[in-house]
C-alpha cells in the first residue's frame, strides 16, 4: 500500500500501530511546546518498540466525549504532526473525521487517515483523501462517540457492521480513492456491547469478504475490562489475547496503547500463524 510515498507492505506480517493521544487529558501540562516534545518522546519510544504507524488524535472517541472545533483540533494535531514527521521514519496516520483537519495534516507530513465515522461524518472527506493521494482507514461506528454507548441494538452486528462498511467502501472508490489505498476496522467498542465485541472477533474472518486490509483496535477497552474484571490500567494481558486472535482471524494491523508487549505478541503469534 503507498500512501503519499511511503509503502507500507502488508500480508507477511502484523503492523503494529502506536497510539499517541494529543487531547489535553493526555498530558499534565497544558503548555503547546512541552506537549509537541512530549509527544515526539512518546512517538520515538512507540517506533523503538516495534510500531511501525503511529496514529495521532486531536478529539478524544471515548464514550461520552463532546466534539472539539476545527480549529482546536488544527491547533493540537498540526504542531505534532511536523515535529514527528522529522523525527521517525513511520507512516503517520491522524484520527480525524474533518476534511479541513485531514487536508492540513496530509500537507503537514501524514501519511492516511483514519475516520472513525467511515467518511458519515464530513462529506468532503473522501475527496481530499483522494487528492491528497493518502490512505484511507474506514471505521465503523454506530452513532457518535457521545451517545454511541446508549443501549446500542443489531439483529446481527457482523452483518451490519460488514454492509455498513462495503457501503463506505463505495463512497471513497466513487470518489476516487484508489481501492488498494483503503484499510477497513469494524469499530470494536463503538457503539457496541461486551457481547457484540466478542462476536465481532469471533466472526472476524467474515471482514474477509470485503477484500481489504483489516485494522482492529481492541486496545484496553472495556470489554476486556468486563471479562477480566480489572480497570483500564491492568488490561495489557487482556489486549494481546485479543491481539493473537486477531491476527489468526484476519488482522493485518492492530491498533495499540502498549506498544513493546504487542509487538512481542504479534511477532510470536506471526511466527505460528503466517
Ligand atoms: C480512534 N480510535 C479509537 N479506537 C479505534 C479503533 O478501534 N479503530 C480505529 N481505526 N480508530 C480508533
Amino acid at each position: 500500500m503507498n500512501c503519499r510515498g511511503k509503502t507500507l507492505t502488508l500480508g507477511a506480517r502484523t503492523h503494529v500501530m502506536g497510539i499517541l493521544n494529543v487531547t489535553p487529558d493526555s498530558f499534565s501540562d497544558g503548555g503547546r511546546y512541552l506537549d509537541v516534545q512530549q509527544a515526539v518522546a512518546h512517538a520515538k519510544s512507540m517506533v523503538a518498540e516495534g510500531a511501525t504507524l503511529i496514529d495521532i488524535g486531536g478529539e478524544s472517541s471515548r464514550p461520552g466525549a463532546s466534539p472539539v472545533s476545527i480549529d482546536e483540533e488544527l491547533a493540537r494535531v498540526i504542531p505534532v504532526i511536523r515535529a514527528i514527521v522529522g523525527a521517525v521514519d513511520v507512516l503517520i496516520s491522524v484520527d480525524t473525521y474533518k476534511s479541513e483537519v485531514a487536508r492540513q495534516a496530509l500537507a503537514s507530513g501524514a501519511h492516511l487517515i483514519n475516520d472513525i465515522t467511515a467518511l458519515r461524518g464530513d462529506p468532503a472527506m473522501a475527496s481530499v483523501v483522494a487528492e491528497m493521494e493518502a490512505g484511507l482507514i474506514l471505521m465503523h461506528i454506530k452513532g457518535t462517540p457521545r451517545t454511541m454507548q446508549k443501549a446500542p441494538q443489531y439483529d446481527d452486528v457482523v452483518g451490519e457492521v460488514c454492509a455498513s462498511l462495503q457501503e463506505s467502501i463505495q463512497t471513497a472508490e466513487a470518489a476516487d480513492v484508489a481501492a488498494e489505498r483503503i484499510i477497513v476496522d469494524p469499530g470494536i467498542g463503538f457503539g457496541k456491547t461486551a457481547e457484540h465485541n466478542i462476536e465481532l472477533l469471533k466472526r472476524l474472518t467474515e471482514f474477509r469478504s470485503l477484500n481489504k486490509p483489516l485494522l482492529i483496535g481492541t486496545s484496553r477497552k472495556s470489554f476486556i475490562g468486563t471479562v477480566l474484571g480489572l480497570p483500564v490500567t491492568a488490561r495489557v494481558e487482556g489486549t494481546a489475547a485479543t491481539v493473537c486472535w486477531a491476527i489468526t482471524h484476519g488482522a493485518d494491523i492492530v491498533r495499540v496503547h502498549d506498544v513493546k508487549a504487542n509487538v512481542r505478541a504479534a511477532k510470536m503469534t506471526d511466527a505460528l500463524y503466517r
